[in-house]
Order: C-alpha cells, then sequence, then structure tokens
C-alpha cells in the first residue's frame, strides 16, 4: 500500500505499463495537449478503435489498445472542465481516476500510469486536482485485487513540486 503511489516526470507515452490514462474529451477523437500526443505516439489503429466506442460521458472511462505504444492499454476518461469548483468538478474529477482504476482490475492490469487530468486545456487547479488524485487512488486500492502500481505523471517541475509536497 505504501508503494502503491510512485511519481515519474516526463512524456507518459514513453512508459512501459499495462496502461496509460488518456485525458480525453467526450468524443473520444483526439484532441491536443497528452490526449494529441498519445494518439501520435499510439499511431492510426487508436483513433480506428476509438471511433467505435461512441464518445465517453465526462467523469468515465473506457478501455482500447495501445497500438504502437510500449503501454498494452490506453484508458481513456474524461475530465470535468473547471468552472470555479460549483459544479461538481471534485467528484467528476475523482469519478475519472476510479472509474479508471475500475477498468483496470476488470482486465487484470497491474501497473497503471496517469497524467493530471484535467490541468491542462480543462483548467482544473494542480493543487486541488493533486489531492484528488493521491485520495480516489488511495482509497481504491484498498481494493483487493486492483492494481499494484500507480504512477502519477508529472509534466513539469511545478506538478513534481505540487505532488512531492502532498505525498
Ligand atoms: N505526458 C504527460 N503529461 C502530459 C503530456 C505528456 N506527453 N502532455 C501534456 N501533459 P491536457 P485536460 C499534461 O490539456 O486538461 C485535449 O485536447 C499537461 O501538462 O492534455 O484534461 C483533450 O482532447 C496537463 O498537466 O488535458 C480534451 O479536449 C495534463 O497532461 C482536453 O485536452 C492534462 O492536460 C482535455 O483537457
Amino acid at each position: 500500500m505504501n508503494n502503491l503511489i510512485e511519481l515519474t516526470s516526463g512524456d507518459i507515452t514513453r512508459l512501459d505499463v499495462d496502461a496509460i490514462v488518456n485525458a480525453a474529451n467526450n468524443s473520444l477523437l483526439g484532441g491536443g495537449g497528452v490526449d494529441g500526443a498519445i494518439h501520435r505516439a499510439a499511431g492510426p489503429e487508436l483513433l480506428a478503435e476509438c471511433r467505435t466506442l461512441g464518445g465517453c460521458e465526462t467523469g468515465t472511462a473506457k478501455i482500447t489498445k495501445g497500438y504502437a505504444l510500449p503501454a498494452r492499454h490506453v484508458i481513456h476518461t474524461v475530465g470535468p472542465v473547471w468552472h470555479g469548483g460549483n459544479g461538481g468538478e471534485q467528484e467528476l474529477l475523482a469519478s475519472c481516476y476510479r472509474q479508471s482504476l475500475l477498468l483496470a482490475k476488470q482486465h487484470a492490469l497491474r501497473t497503471v500510469a496517469f497524467p493530471a487530468i484535467s490541468c491542462g486545456v480543462y483548467g482544473y487547479p494542480l493543487q486541488a486536482a493533486a489531492q484528488v488524485a493521491i485520495r480516489s487512488v488511495r482509497e481504491f486500492a484498498t481494493d483487493p485485487g486492483s492494481v499494484e502500481k500507480v504512477y502519477l505523471v508529472c509534466f513539469g517541475d511545478e506538478m513534481l513540486e505540487v505532488y512531492h509536497g502532498l505525498l
């Protein structure tokens, strides 16, 4: 349990894990940020599979193969857009982490890496989002049979400092 969460820095598309999580949008048809990076690195087959999924509601998650990525799977989740914090953002963000880890468990995946969902284009404040991420991961991982290792991927020094401070 103490070794459940590991901080790592850099590009999530380089990680050799059972699944990387994508901070996607409701269409699941690609975008900028980490979503764009994942689609570029995985190749066009990822988009082809995403087209079959019928989109994804905010706070939920869907799984695909990883194609050209070192990761075996991609778990696509859609974080909330930050509107000041009174629009249920915290619960939706927590749900992203929970639903992603639930999918990982259902597919018997052991290692999962998350970017900071909603912390880019969607504008969620980093400190608040990091608290939700850590709490949600710790709560879920007490479930028997769930993932063994969760990597929280820090893209930039500021994020690394925030996560370090909280852990
Ligand atoms: N590896 C790890 N983290 C990354 C990478 C990378 N290669 N690239 C960016 N980040 P964002 P959101 C970090 O904007 O806020 C897309 O267009 C980044 O620094 O990718 O959930 C989707 O299609 C930030 O901390 O996702 C949606 O429309 C975090 O990943 C929308 O953006 C998330 O930033 C989703 O917005």
